[in-house]
């Protein structure tokens, strides 16, 4: 069929979000799949000009392309041999265990293989089609993992990045896949791999290195060498869900309502514990029935009392492993309720159905406690669903180590599914859990899914993918490689630091990493840049007398140079106290380069800590005005002064024992609640929601001069909250050595220097 339309935003996944109904009168329509996933995708196209490329999901010839969910679709075709081969086989039943730390063996056929590199060059054909010129193509997930190469032979000059909803293995798990080379040059056609976490974009990293002898600096792999040499960015950019659409949803009475009807239904029992997961080997669904069967048999919990509602949708029902974990798990319920249930209160529920969003939002709101212990996940949107959904900060979540919410759920109750004491004990605590302790460990989860939703995660991917050069080198792609003779695993390497990121040119003080130089010209483009860099270790050589400090030359001057150029902001940000920090720099009454002072509490800049608070700090903020005035209450004579940002308790000219303990007590509140400071001034105890750190500072001056990305370099501990808090399209620069959260590394201010001179000329400076 030839395409007439070109677009510039590409979504490729096996699937297409939609899934087709067939009407009572036999006439054919498309229901729009639930999932975080299809409502990001809507929002990032949303005014763009974007088409989703997958599988409409039946065997046989594709539909014509059509739209629905204010998108085109555009469905591929698959036969009933390729489905068996490409998708049940090559990337359920190798990859999945593969990427899964082998929880089942996988099982390696030649043929599946075949059809897998077939299916992947049908899908890239079809891309190459439809992309505008120099679009942006964004390939989702393990099923499609030599699509980028395959594309960029086609078209090298669109940008390409993939996503990976699963974990990347380590090293020595990936190597025993056949194909390993083939399927990480399929990968290193893409410009930017995003991965769930840190660690597995370093196990992606760590396998270039070792199986392909490629070059690895800070987050870059250079693909192939000489004259071809392409860099290929990998990072983790960690996926969450619609946090908003979630909490609204909670909060109608319909939910509510249901939520009560849902408790009514089973006996209103005491505790009721949920579980939903796709029936899968890798949740860890037998580990959690085992640990609730051994507490109910200890008589630890009681059946009459406590219901545990396991949802289980059915999937991959035609692979082994999935047929008999469908057996042991039915065989489990069914031992559990046999022993343990009493008429119309029910050990156990067990359902397949798969659900509504309002019923899912009703069934979280109604469960005390949600059981999450996968054996390895690469994130589990449920724990992030549950979390949403639960306005009332109450309820908790128990959550296996395993996932990748665990990296930012850490109020969770965490546990490690394989120890089964370990479990029960887990699941007692979550179970006996108190009211405030729930509140306090719900408030903190649900503002760090809220801070880091769905949108934020696209936007994130997105901007690091178009951050990049466009066609680092068009003209030529990536070839994919016999596995005959790609080279072995080299075993003397086990770590990210191995021989290979030794490169002679690294001996030289200014001669950049590549993938530095790469990153310095993909900002340099950008309309708006925000460039600011800590001073002492950085600007200036660290000495023995702080006071005799002084920048090297030429490092503020290339400042200087940088903030006279349109769209340009520049900033020093310390630790020092604002007047030394003028004093050191020269830089008082300098009307372009903003002194931040303090860590972020002084400023020479409007622009810096003048922001509304966020939700979840003026959330904070009420509980400390609120436990501050029960203090008061209970001590008269002390005065709570309330700040914009913060509450402090004044006990100036109180007797000294009310003093003595109206201060313990304000001191035990900051403990309980963690403000972002907690400062003990004489007679006041000073608390703050607003963390006055160098991260919030730069976040607060790039919003407000509506900075595309933000240049930092540091050296101190105090530079890595400002790294960490740094999304990933921002360049990080980690000056000297010790362990950091930035991008790149510098080894000195003679480095610094030629990071700023390169910038300047990069953004058409001098
Ligand atoms: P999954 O392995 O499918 O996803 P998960 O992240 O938990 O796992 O997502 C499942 C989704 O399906 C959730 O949105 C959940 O609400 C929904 N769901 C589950 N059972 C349901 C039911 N019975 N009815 C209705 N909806 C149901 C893969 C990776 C994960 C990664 C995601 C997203 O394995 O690690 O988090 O992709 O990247």
């Amino acid at each position: 069929m030839p395409v007439d339309d070109r677009f510039e935003l590409v979504i490729a996944a096996n699937r297409l979000p939609v899934d087709r109904v067939v009407a009572p009168d036999g006439s054919v329509g498309w229901h729009r799949s639930p999932g975080g996933l299809v409502t990001a995708m809507e929002s990032v196209m949303a005014g763009r000009d974007g088409v989703w490329v997958g599988w409409a999901g039946e065997p046989g010839e594709a539909p014509e392309p059509f739209d629905e969910a204010g998108m085109r679709l555009h469905p591929i075709a698959l036969s009933a041999e390729e489905i068996e081969g490409y998708y049940e086989g090559f990337s359920n039943d190798t990859l999945w265990p593969i990427y899964h730390d082998v929880i089942v063996p996988a099982q390696f056929h030649r043929e599946w293989w075949h059809a897998y590199r077939e299916v992947n060059e049908r899908f890239a054909q079809v891309l190459a089609e439809v992309a505008a010129d120099g679009a942006t193509v964004w390939v989702h997930d393990y099923q499609l993992q030599l699509v980028p190469a395959f594309l960029r032979q086609l078209r090298p000059d669109v940008r390409i990045g993939w996503f990976n909803h699963i974990p990347f293995p380590p090293v020595e798990l990936f190597a025993q896949l056949p194909w390993r080379a083939a399927i990480l040059e399929g990968l290193l056609g893409a410009d930017f791999l995003g991965f769930q976490r840190r660690t597995d974009a370093g196990n992606f990293r760590r396998a270039c290195r070792q199986l392909l002898g490629m070059t690895v600096r800070g987050d870059t792999v250079t693909a192939d060498s000489g004259p071809d040499a392409r860099l290929v960015r990998a990072a983790g950019v960690p996926i969450s869900t619609d946090f908003k659409a979630m909490d609204r949803l909670a909060r109608t009475p319909e939910v509510r309502e249901r939520a009560k009807e849902i408790r009514a239904s089973l006996g209103d029992p005491k505790h009721l514990l949920l579980g939903i997961d796709r029936l899968d080997y890798t949740k860890g669904i037998r580990h959690r029935l085992k640990a609730y069967q051994e507490l109910l048999a200890d008589g630890a919990l009681d059946g009459s009392e406590t219901t545990f509602i396991q949802i289980a949708t059915p999937s991959r029902e035609r692979i082994d492993a999935y047929i008999e974990l469908k057996e042991q798990v039915e065989g489990t319920v069914g031992r559990i309720n046999g022993e343990y249930s009493t008429i119309g209160s029910p050990a156990m529920e067990y359902l397949h159905r798969s659900y509504g969003r309002e019923e899912m939002a009703a069934l979280f709101l109604a469960a005390d406690v949600m059981v999450v212990t996968p054996l390895r996940d690469g994130m589990n949107l449920v724990a992030k669903e549950y979390v949403a959904c639960r306005y009332d900060d109450q309820g908790a979540l128990v959550l296996s180590e395993f996932t990748g919410a665990a990296e930012e759920l850490r109020e969770a109750f965490m546990c490690n599914p394989h120890d089964v004491e370990g479990l029960k004990q887990t699941l007692l605590d979550a179970i006996h859990a108190g009211p405030d302790e729930q509140r306090r460990r719900m408030r903190r989860m649900r503002s760090a899914v809220r801070r880091h939703d769905v949108q934020t995660w696209a936007d994130d991917f997105l901007s690091a993918l178009e951050a990049l050069p466009p066609a680092q080198h068009p003209g030529r792609g990536t070839t994919m490689t016999d596995p005959a003779t790609t080279p072995a695993m080299n075993p003397t390497d086990p770590t990210d630091l191995g021989p290979t990121d030794v490169d002679p040119q690294d001996l030289d003080p200014v001669d950049l990493d590549p993938g530095l130089r790469a990153a310095i010209a993909a900002v340099a483009g950008l309309d708006r840049l925000l460039v600011a860099s800590d001073f002492d270790g950085v600007l200036a050589p660290l000495v023995d007398d702080p006071s005799t400090s002084r920048a090297i030359p030429g490092t503020l001057e290339a400042l200087d140079a940088l903030s006279q150029l349109p769209g340009t902001t520049c900033a020093v940000v310390s630790g020092r106290d604002l007047e030394t920090l003028l004093a050191l720099t020269g830089l008082d009454g300098h009307e372009r380069i903003a002194a931040v002072g303090s860590h972020g509490a002084q400023s020479t800049t409007d622009d810096t800590s003048t922001q509304a608070l966020t939700p979840e700090q003026a959330d904070q903020l009420a509980v400390l005005d609120a436990e501050l005035s029960e203090v008061l209450a209970r001590h008269p004579g002390v005065r709570i002064e309330h700040k914009p940002a913060g509450v402090v308790l004044h006990t100036r000219g109180l007797d000294p024992t009310v003093a003595e303990e109206a201060t313990a007590e304000a001191l035990v509140v900051g403990a309980e609640q963690r403000p972002a400071k907690v400062l003990r001034g004489k007679d006041v105890v000073e608390m703050s929601v607003v963390d006055a750190n160098k991260g919030t500072a730069l976040l607060e001056l790039a919003a407000a001069r509506g900075s595309q990305a933000t240049v930092y370099l540091g050296d101190d501990v105090t530079d890595e909250q400002a790294f960490e808090r740094l999304g990933p399209h921002d360049l990080t620069i980690k000056v000297g050595p010790g362990p950091t959260a930035a991008r790149f590394r510098v080894t000195d201010a003679t480095e610094v220097l030629e990071v700023l001179e390169q910038l300047l000329s990069a953004r058409g400076g001098h």
